[in-house]
């Protein structure tokens, strides 16, 4: 059933192409059937097209046959969420669950710094969890995880169950950080939006799932990013590699076969 899958690949810019110097507006990646792809294709475009960023005026999609590859399958996260009062309490939230899982201070540091600062890059950065030091060279491209979706029947189980986190800005969000943290290089991902509508970020880890922090930022500003801090000696090419083209799928049946898998 998993078998012909298409990747589809959507980024959008404002002032050209991101290579010619074009700011970031948007981006998207999902994967389905090719009966499935104008569906898939006129949500990519709609979600560049409606954006809290500004008005794109590049628009770039990919469509590519996955040729025989193996899919994995990998559960979500488990969620939960951490309700604080401002900025402060946020980010200091966020600090204490990355230092629990071993970050080193200088690295908290470094990571914070450069999402604070962070207005235009369209992927994520890999920093050394213990130097601090950023490990990819890929500047304001960063690393685009890619070729990762929802099983269809999947997201409406944990939809259904999730009532209240059925937007696609979480399905998104939580299918990105199950792929990354899935990986036994990554020990935690920092993200929050770089849209200036939504302030809500999280904290993943594979010992920690999904922690969603309610304010990671100050409404109005469009700073953000993601953060892999990974472990040291990361074989970063393979690591890479993993991130970009290996397909992953999100399966998910129901809560009782969740929680047990995940005991086990
Ligand atoms: N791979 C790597 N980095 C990415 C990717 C990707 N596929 N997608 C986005 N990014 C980076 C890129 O720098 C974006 O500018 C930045 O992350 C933010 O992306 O309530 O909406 O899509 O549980 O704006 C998290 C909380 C929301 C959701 C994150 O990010 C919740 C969000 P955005
Ligand atoms: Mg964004």
């Amino acid at each position: 059933m998993l078998n012909e899958l298409y990747s589809i690949r959507m980024r959008a810019a404002e002032g050209g192409a991101h290579e010619q110097g074009g700011r970031h507006i948007s981006g998207g990646e999902r994967l389905g059937q090719k009966e499935e792809l104008h569906k898939l294709a006129t949500e990519l475009l709609t979600k560049s097209l409606n954006h809290s960023r500004g008005d794109c005026d590049f628009i770039q999609l990919v469509i590519e046959k996955l040729q025989n590859q193996e899919i994995k399958t990998i559960s979500p996260l488990p969620v939960s969420t951490e309700h604080v009062q401002n900025v402060t309490e946020g980010r200091k939230k966020a600090v204490s669950l990355l230092s629990f899982l071993g970050i080193s201070d200088e690295a908290i540091t470094q990571g914070l710094n450069f999402l604070k600062q962070s207005t235009h890059q369209r992927g994520a950065i890999i920093v050394d969890s213990q130097t601090g030091k950023r490990l990819d060279h890929r500047e304001l491209k960063g690393v685009r995880v890619s070729r990762m979706d929802w099983h269809t029947q999947s997201w409406s189980n944990w939809s259904a169950f999730y009532q209240p986190f059925t937007s696609s800005r979480i399905r998104e969000a939580l299918a990105l950080a199950s792929k990354v943290t899935a990986s036994p290089y990554t020990i935690a991902e920092l993200c929050w939006s770089d849209d200036p509508d939504y302030i809500t970020g999280y904290v993943a880890s594979s010992a920690t799932g999904y922690k969603r922090i309610t304010h990671l930022k100050n409404i109005g500003e469009d700073c953000g990013g993601r953060i892999f801090f990974v472990k040291q000696h990361c074989p970063l090419d393979d690591y890479i590699s993993y991130l970009e083209t290996t397909p992953v799928c999100i399966t998910y049946e129901n809560e009782t076969d969740h929680r047990r898998r995940a005991s086990s």
